[in-house]
């Protein structure tokens, strides 16, 4: 529902919201769901409140600020999967989330790629070629590191993250991170498709998501 208000009855709403916080938190947070959907009669929307004491409004005016979102859609570009093999049991789930994601979004069977890698340790090397390549609009890495079988648990966590973070420093094509880094099996098992639903897949949402925030760029 869209309501027109004035910016002097949004403040007098407003304070009397933060008054009442000290009785009730909730209520504040069920004014500010309300306050979402008010317009200004000129159509900008109610945005947020900044600053303590005396609050600012701030509006946002959709036509006049430019404003780019990317959509969950696989598009016509190409996306590569690279995958470790390392902890198969768990990245295999990984990888078919990620493969019916991207399906489920509009991608066809030659618009994927999969490589597959020994352990986590050498997604980073695979990734970066496949981001230079060209070819593709992502890479989605795949990987399962948990603690308990090995004590470098941590350093091959730490050459991960740094690894995949420094493709998306020096590449125009994002490098998604799908790696588990779990305590326990258990941990695993409860992300790649039970649980806690399927990294994989979240992967590969993110990967459409952002592929498709770089195109319209
Ligand atoms: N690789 C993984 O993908 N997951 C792990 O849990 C893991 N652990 O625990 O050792 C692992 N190690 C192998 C590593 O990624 C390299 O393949 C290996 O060190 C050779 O470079």
């Amino acid at each position: 529902m869209v309501r027109c208000l004035t910016g002097a009855w949004l403040l007098f709403f407003w304070k009397a919201a933060t008054y009442s916080l000290i009785i009730d938190g909730c209520q504040v947070v069920r004014k500010l769901v309300e306050a979402s959907s008010y317009r200004l009669s000129n159509g900008a929307r109610f945005c947020g409140i900044l600053g303590n004491g005396t609050p600012r409004i701030v509006w946002r005016n959709e036509g006049m600020i430019k404003e780019i979102k990317g959509s969950v859609t696989a598009g016509k570009g190409s996306y590569a999967i690279v995958v470790s093999r390392f902890n198969e049991f768990i990245t295999s789930k990984l990888l078919a989330g990620a493969i019916d994601c991207l399906q489920r979004h509009g991608a066809s069977d030659e618009q994927i790629s999969v490589v597959w890698v020994p352990g986590a340790c050498e997604l980073t090397q695979v990734a970066k070629k496949l981001a230079q390549s060209g070819k593709y609009v992502a890479v989605i890495c795949l990987g399962a590191v948990i603690r308990g079988q090995t004590g470098h648990y941590d350093y091959v966590c730490q050459q991960v993250v740094r690894g995949i973070g420094q493709i998306n420093y020096d590449s125009d094509v994002p490098a998604i991170f799908g790696v588990l880094t779990c305590e326990t099996l258990e941990h695993a098992v409860d992300r790649a498709g039970t649980k806690m639903g399927n990294a994989g897949a979240d992967a590969a949402r993110t990967a459409m998501e952002a592929a498709n925030v770089n195109e319209q760029i």
